[in-house]
This record gives C-alpha cells, sequence and structure tokens, in this order.
C-alpha cells in the first residue's frame, strides 16, 4: 500500500523468529485449549495449526488472530493449513489428533484408532521439521509415544509424552486442599501409565523436604485411617468424571502441555512427569513408554531422575510395564 510506504521510513527488512515455533495438529478440545495456552502464557506467539476439518481449524484460527491485540505480545502469527506445507521448521509439534473417550470408555480402547491416525501425521511432521521435538497427547498416551517414536524416525528424546505431568497436577491440587497450601508447594508425583495404572509414588511426597511418610507411616497405604489413599483413586478417576460432566477434558490438559513446550523452547532444565523410554530403568526390561519425572530442555528429555521406590511402587510400575508390553506387542505398525 502506498499509505505504507509513506508511513514507514523502512531500514530493514522484517526479521521473523523461527525458533519458537509450534505446530498444533488437531484443534478440538485438547489442540485449542493448548494453543489457548500457549499464546496467554507468553509461551509462543507463532502457531501453526493442522487438521482435516479445515472449516472449523479456519474459525478458531480466525478467532485467536481476533486476540491478537489482547494478547502479551500482541504480535501473533497464527497459521492453519491442511497439507503440512505451512509447519515446515517447527521447533516443537504437538500431537492432539484422533479419537477421545466416550463415557464410560477407558483411553487404551482408542488405540487402534488413533495409530492409524498417526501413521498419517508423524511421517508428514518429521518431513517437513527433521529436527523437531514431538509432544504427544493423543491417548492412550504412552502407547502412542512409542508408536510415533517408531514411525518418525527420531532420537528417542526428541520424542515426548505428555503422559503423568497431568495426573501429578490432580494429585498436587487434590493433597493441597487437603493440606491447605498451594499446588506449587506439594512436591508430589505419579508415574507410570497416563490411565488406570498409574502409580502415585507416596514415599517422596515432600512439603518443603518433609516427606508425609515422615509424619504418617501409614500415608497413601490400606492401613492408613485418614485414607490418603483416597486421593490417587479420585486422580484416576478424574477424566472419567469430567469426561461424563461435561464430555471431554481440555483446559488442564492445555495448560500441562504448554508447559512442557515452555520447558523445551526455553531450555528451562524443569522436571516434569512424562512419557518416555523407561527401558533399564527400575528393572524394566522391556523398550516400553511410561512417565518418570524428566528433565526437559532443548534437546527434549535431557535426563531421568533416578526417583527411590518403595517396593510397591516398583512393583506397581512393573504392572504398567506389563500393560505396555501386552499392547505394544499386538500392534502393527
Ligand atoms: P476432539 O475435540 O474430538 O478433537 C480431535 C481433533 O482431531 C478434531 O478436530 C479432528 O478433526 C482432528 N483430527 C482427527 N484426525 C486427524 C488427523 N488425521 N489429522 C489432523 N487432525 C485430525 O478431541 P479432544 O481434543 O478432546 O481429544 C484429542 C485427543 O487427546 C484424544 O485422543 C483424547 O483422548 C486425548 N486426550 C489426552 C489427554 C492427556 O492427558 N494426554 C487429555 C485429554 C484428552
Amino acid at each position: 500500500y502506498s499509505t505504507v510506504k509513506k508511513l514507514f521510513q523502512s531500514r530493514h527488512e522484517k526479521y521473523v523468529d523461527r525458533t519458537n515455533k509450534v505446530t498444533v495438529v488437531g484443534v478440538g478440545q485438547v489442540g485449542m485449549a493448548t494453543i489457548f495456552a500457549l499464546l496467554t502464557q507468553n509461551v509462543s506467539n507463532n502457531i501453526v495449526m493442522v487438521d482435516t476439518n479445515e472449516k472449523k481449524m479456519k474459525g478458531e484460527a480466525m478467532d485467536l488472530q481476533h486476540a491478537s491485540s489482547f494478547l502479551y505480545n500482541g504480535n501473533a502469527n497464527i497459521d492453519f493449513c491442511t497439507d503440512y506445507t505451512k509447519t515446515k521448521d517447527s521447533s516443537v509439534c504437538v500431537i492432539a489428533a484422533g479419537v477421545r473417550q466416550e463415557v464410560g470408555e477407558d483411553r487404551l480402547s482408542l488405540v487402534e484408532r488413533n495409530v492409524e491416525e498417526l501413521k498419517g501425521i508423524v511421517p508428514k511432521l518429521v518431513k517437513h521439521s527433521p529436527r523437531t521435538i514431538i509432544i504427544i497427547a493423543s491417548n492412550p498416551v504412552d502407547v502412542l509415544t512409542y508408536v510415533t517414536w517408531k514411525l518418525s524416525g527420531l532420537q528417542k528424546n526428541r520424542v515426548i509424552g505428555s503422559g503423568t505431568n497431568l495426573d501429578s497436577g490432580r494429585f498436587r491440587y487434590l493433597l493441597s486442599r487437603k493440606l491447605n497450601i498451594a499446588p506449587f508447594s506439594c512436591h508430589a508425583y505419579i508415574i507410570g501409565e497416563h490411565g488406570d495404572s498409574c502409580v502415585p509414588v507416596w514415599s517422596s511426597v515432600n512439603i518443603a523436604g518433609v516427606r508425609l511418610q515422615d509424619v504418617n507411616k501409614n500415608i497413601g497405604k490400606d492401613g492408613d485411617d485418614e485414607n490418603w489413599k483416597e486421593t490417587h483413586t479420585q486422580v484416576v478417576q478424574s477424566a472419567y468424571t469430567i469426561i461424563k460432566l461435561k464430555g471431554y477434558t481440555s483446559w488442564a490438559i492445555g495448560l500441562s502441555i504448554s508447559q512442557i513446550v515452555k520447558a523445551v523452547l526455553t531450555n528451562s532444565t524443569r522436571v516434569h512427569a512424562v512419557t518416555t523410554c523407561v527401558q533399564g530403568e527400575h528393572g524394566v526390561a522391556d523398550e516400553v513408554f511410561l512417565s518418570l519425572p524428566c528433565v526437559l530442555g532443548r534437546s527434549g528429555v535431557q535426563d531421568i531422575i533416578r526417583q527411590p521406590l518403595s517396593h510397591s511402587e516398583r512393583n506397581l510400575f512393573h504392572k504398567s510395564a506389563a500393560i505396555m508390553t501386552d499392547i505394544q506387542c499386538r500392534l502393527q505398525l
């Protein structure tokens, strides 16, 4: 426009920052909550959406573009495509595409349908962004992290499942209500499967270094007359309850993924419980993917924390691993 030419004395061509480019595949409830969190928490202002439903995606993109002037960094680049071309050179790709649980359905029942979706998604992502880090949220997330790793040809550290970061958040929230302190100050992890066999690590739950187990030796066990174990039952039931009430879960998983993306993009070395290959950890022999606390940075999973586990926690972790091995053996990739 001549108005533009009159208004600006151009000194240099526009600088485009590609280091924080995030692609989100699947812009349903989880994908959109993730994008909203990424933008509003100032994790990235450079988003590309991919979905098979172009009409809905265009509507979501326009709606968010109109929010630009209300964002912290108001110059957001929000784009979309169905053919993956605009995803080129994404630093991080989030996969939140596929089917979700119906009321009463468990996550593992989604496996075949979502593996087929991944076969159409992962090779295209890697073709356009061969150095990307993939964060997968679609369920069953642990098995699908393994499948994504296999399909992608990327190094193991570059494929991360959202895993039990969400379950750990739910656990901390529930503990925080009982203790009447901020969830942030409840240091507690859930490991293993993001699903029914997830494992609460009661032996290391602590507040400012004070282990709850040293205050109540039966904490989390059957013999505890205060029934703290119920907290874990509630974590496991959370998704089922929310799906019964509102049909899907979105806000907490969106913020959880945004936090993982932030750790990667900022090379923060923050610790999150995420899905990674746990072969060799806690005596697991198989090449299975489950959650353990991991140090996250620009290379993805930088380290796995060698958390001491009690005998029963280790047994439960092995049960999660056996469930995953069984499903992985039946997959046709
Ligand atoms: P949704 O709202 O139905 O959105 C799914 C989106 O994926 C839709 O917009 C589809 O059009 C799109 N889609 C489907 N196939 C493809 C494809 N091949 N390529 C591109 N887009 C596609 O589902 P919702 O967002 O609620 O859930 C998405 C996935 O996340 C499901 O598998 C859920 O089970 C899973 N969740 C995982 C959680 C976690 O903690 N890891 C938490 C909640 C849901």
